[in-house]
């Protein structure tokens, strides 16, 4: 047994983007357990619930050491009772009951499958569950009618569940380069979401586009998709693509976005038993004007928590709204100009904190 005074207590920022959080997670029985249930919130509509537990879950990735006793997380931020409550049953059981219970009900397993279909959110799941629909085989044979995205999603169902790798997302980042170059000269790609921040799988690829010329990106997606669905032909293709979700109540999605699909052709060694020799790979693009580039880069890197912390500084410390395009300062009533996301950390009087440390 360990004495108090032996285990290491820990102090932690509330705000996870004034937190270094690297992939190197010491707590991943406790961030697995926080984050299941954070995921379970999300896919029933309770969001403030999803954040909580999202929010403790991040302030665990971010402890320098394996937390091994309840004693050391008091005066931590970030634990609401619940999750103490989840913490204190994997530390003494090894297995949170309520995560065991999740993982197990039917409802959950349902909606995991459903929403793992490219097209399908958490309220088409719920429609279809309550319609008795709880898992593929039952949806193929329900006669409800899929809109183009889900049908593909549907076809492609394994590849689209299977994670992508780095090597994957730099042959894929060649792809829509080209296809870049050849729509608009002088255009930019680059990288951003979870493979940016040093991830070596992801659930898709994410890319932000972008003319040094002001305006000149204006258009530029349908021309990079029209150029991609012209290479039908081609070792490497592009199956099928869905417009941003339209969010009127929300300015996050003013970019030009569009979520779409990959034929991407394996390597020799990648080629598997059912000799198939490509693979479907979820990709998303964005495109913005240079003048908001900065604040694309920083807003599309994520993590997630991240970007959400962010912006609750901003407002909440700050008095600025911060968004993928623009900082507004609310005191001073004027957007402040950035060229770089050193310079956005700056403005918002935070440590600069590099994309490989907001693994929150
Ligand atoms: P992944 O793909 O599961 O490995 O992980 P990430 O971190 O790449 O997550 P992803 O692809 O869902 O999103 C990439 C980043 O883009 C995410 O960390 C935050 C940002 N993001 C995601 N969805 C939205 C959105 O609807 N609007 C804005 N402005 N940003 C978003
Ligand atoms: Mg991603």
């Amino acid at each position: 047994q360990i004495s108090e005074a032996e285990v290491a207590l820990f102090s932690v920022s509330s705000y996870a983007c004034q937190r270094r959080t690297t992939l190197d997670n010491h707590n991943s029985n406790l961030t697995d357990a926080l984050s299941l249930l954070a995921e379970n919130a999300e896919l029933n509509n309770e969001d403030g619930r999803g954040v909580a537990f999202r929010r403790a879950a991040a302030l665990m990735k971010a402890l320098p050491t394996q937390v091994i006793s309840m004693s050391q997380l008091r005066g931590l931020p970030c634990l609401g009772e619940h999750s103490l409550r989840v913490i204190k049953d994997v530390l003494e059981n090894g297995v949170s009951s309520e995560v065991e219970s999740t993982k197990q009900s039917k409802r959950y397993k349902a909606l995991k499958i459903l929403t793992g279909i490219f097209g399908v959110g958490a309220k088409t799941a719920d429609r279809w569950i309550r319609e008795g629909i709880y898992n593929l085989e039952q949806l193929r044979h329900s006669g409800q009618t899929l809109n183009r995205a889900q049908k593909s999603g549907l076809e492609h169902y394994d590849d689209l569940n299977e994670p992508v790798t780095k090597a994957e997302a730099d042959a894929i980042g060649e792809i829509v380069q080209k296809a870049v170059d050849s729509v608009l000269t002088g255009s930019q790609v680059a990288l951003t979401g979870g493979f940016r921040r040093g991830k070596l799988t992801g659930h898709d690829v994410d890319f932000l586009i972008t003319h040094p010329e002001e305006g000149k990106e204006v258009g530029l997606m349908p021309k990079v998709v029209a150029w991609l669905e012209s290479q039908k032909t081609t070792r490497n293709s592009y199956l099928e693509s869905k417009d941003g979700p339209a969010r009127p109540a929300s300015n996050m999605d003013r970019f030009e976005r569009c979520f779409s699909i990959f034929k991407l052709t394996k390597g020799k060694e990648q080629e598997t038993a059912s000799h198939k020799i490509w693979r479907a790979v979820r990709v998303d693009l964005v495109v913005s004007p240079i003048s908001q580039f900065a604040f694309a880069v920083l807003g599309w890197t994520g993590s997630k928590l991240f970007e959400r912390e962010l912006r609750r500084w901003a407002g909440h410390e700050k008095n600025m709204s911060l968004s993928s395009h623009a900082l507004f300062d609310n005191t001073q009533n004027k957007y402040l100009r950035a060229t770089s996301e050193e310079e956005i950390f700056a403005y918002l009087g935070l440590e600069y904190i590099p994309p490989s440390e907001r693994n929150a």
